[in-house]
């Protein structure tokens, strides 16, 4: 009976083989990035970030088309220009819109999604450079499987015109009042 392993050693194996387990895929995640190629069945157009002054955050406005026959899962983006980025949703709550953080966005086979004011945004915030209208920020967004699409956003004043900008304009401060939020 003595050869038999205890139930504790037993349970101890499977957690030290679970660790393991959970190393490999977080070294496979790092590593994703490196090898992964674009993803082909998805689209980004109109991708404009509009530009706030005094290193205010500002808001990433794109559309996303999935042309592919399996939805995909949009799981975060970044953006060497940014020391944070995150996709958020403003929501109306009372009548009072707040902005949520959104884990992910699943894009449904052969549709679209739009990151548009009032609704879903990439919240960029902390620059690391001087970010101004008429520059040009790389986005890469982070797909479920490890595959990522980087776009080219166009940095635009409040107001100027673009795609979205008439709905935006009756966002204005929008994000002067995300960072303290009451
Ligand atoms: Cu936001």
């Amino acid at each position: 009976m003595s050869s038999l392993p205890t139930p504790h050693h037993k349970s101890h194996g499977l957690a030290r083989r679970a660790l393991l387990a959970s190393c490999f895929a977080a070294a496979a995640m790092a590593i994703a990035p490196a090898f992964a190629t674009g993803l082909a069945t998805v689209q980004a157009k109109g991708a404009w970030i509009r530009w706030l002054p005094a290193n205010l955050p500002a808001g990433g406005y794109v559309e996303l088309g999935n042309t592919g026959d399996k939805p995909v899962v949009l799981l975060g983006a970044e953006s060497p220009d940014y020391g944070n980025t995150m996709l958020h949703q403003t929501v109306s709550k009372g009548g009072v819109s707040e902005m949520i953080h959104v884990d992910k966005i699943t894009i449904p086979a052969h549709g679209h999604m739009a990151f548009s004011p009032g609704g879903y945004h990439i919240m960029l915030m902390q620059p690391k450079k001087e970010v101004k209208p008429g520059d040009k920020v790389p986005i890469t967004f982070r797909f479920e499987g490890g595959k990522t699409l980087t776009v080219d956003f166009e940095v635009r004043k409040p107001g100027a015109s673009g795609p979205g900008s008439m709905k935006g304009m009756d966002m204005g401060g929008m994000h002067d009042m995300h960072p303290q939020k009451p």
